[in-house]
């Protein structure tokens, strides 16, 4: 990965990022027009994110961040040797803090996100919170195998907070996990926090909240690609939709094109019809019950479950 516009200027440099724009080429030539979630977080959407996770409606991050002092409390008695944590798509570092505040054991954190400029900052801030700590980001994208620092002898414990794992369907979230667990390794643990399912009038309420964030998250999809692919979608053409899929047991969001109209994405003319969509986003969610078998298909054993408050949320904790 590498860094293909101008962040202060916003203009496109010649290198601009091929994986990306093969990609949206690809999706959109689908019958059922399709962007990758993990477009969503350049630095704007990132931002957005966090105003997203500071919503009365978007119970899950308040619910896992609550959830997160007695899970820390609980893996302090079991993890008493200098250990390693790494965390996938880590964002603003909010969700690690509790476990760093109640496990003294932890030496290294090693963060990967997706989002370069947001983690940087994000990485400097915990410094200055943390001093003893090793501070080690790498910015990646964990869809794809990653390269990581030297562990040393430490014990590794690999952390997936938010249910971002929701983000994959069932078969390349095994992956995700089996890929995972050769990461960290033999004698490993995973920290997971999964969205439970549950009545889809507290979903859909979740995923169009009234201040229209989501809305605009959603939306600014297109304007990153419009900037760093040099298209010309008119976002307001398109409308948020999102809604809980029960028979695939996923929340997914769309933007639907609210009239006939041609794009140019890239040098290509990509055509919409009146009330066609692009599906830009699923978000999964899992009973106890399926989750722990989908870990332990990936070759992982289920140590510990955690159930927030009314089952809103699960944390889980996994081991090789
Ligand atoms: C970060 C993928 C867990 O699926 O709930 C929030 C992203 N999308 N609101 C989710 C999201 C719309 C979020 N994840």
């Amino acid at each position: 990965m590498f860094y293909t516009n101008d962040l202060t200027t916003g203009l496109i440099s010649p290198l601009m990022d091929l994986d990306f724009a093969d990609d949206v080429l690809t999706g959109l030539a689908l019958p059922q027009k399709q962007l990758h979630a993990k477009y969503f977080y350049d630095q704007q959407g990132s931002d957005y994110f966090d105003q997203i996770c500071q919503l009365p409606e978007y119970y899950p991050y308040q619910t896992e961040l609550n959830l997160l002092p007695k899970v820390a409390k609980e893996l302090a008695g079991i993890l008493t040797s200098d250990c390693t944590i790494v965390e996938f798509g880590a964002g603003s570092l909010v969700k690690i803090k509790p476990l760093l505040n109640a496990i003294n054991s932890i030496r290294q954190f090693i963060p990967i996100d997706i989002s370069g400029i947001h983690l940087e900052m994000a990485c400097q801030q915990l410094q200055t919170d943390f001093p003893k700590l090793a501070v080690k980001p790498v910015v990646a994208d964990f869809c794809y195998p990653v390269t990581l620092p030297a562990f040393g002898h430490q014990q590794k414990i690999g952390f997936f907070p938010g249910s971002t794992i929701g983000n994959f369907c069932p078969a390349q979230a095994a992956s995700f996990l089996e890929n995972a667990r050769c990461t960290l390794g033999p004698d490993s643990s995973l920290l997971i926090g999964v969205d439970t399912k549950k009545s889809p009038v507290y979903l859909h309420r979740a995923y169009n909240d009234a201040d229209g964030i989501t809305a605009r998250f959603n939306r600014n999809i297109l304007t990153r690609i419009n900037r760093e692919l040099g298209a010309n979608f008119k976002p307001e053409n398109f409308e948020h939709y999102a809604f809980y899929n029960a028979g695939q047991g996923r929340v997914e969001m769309h933007l639907v094109s609210t009239a006939e109209q041609v794009v140019d994405v890239f040098g290509s003319a990509v055509a919409f019809a009146a009330g066609e969509s692009i599906h830009t986003e699923n978000s999964y969610k899992y009973t106890p019950d399926e989750f722990c078998q989908l870990a332990r298909s990936a070759g992982w054993q289920v140590e510990r479950t955690w159930l927030a408050d009314k089952d809103l949320f699960a944390a889980y904790l996994l081991r090789n």
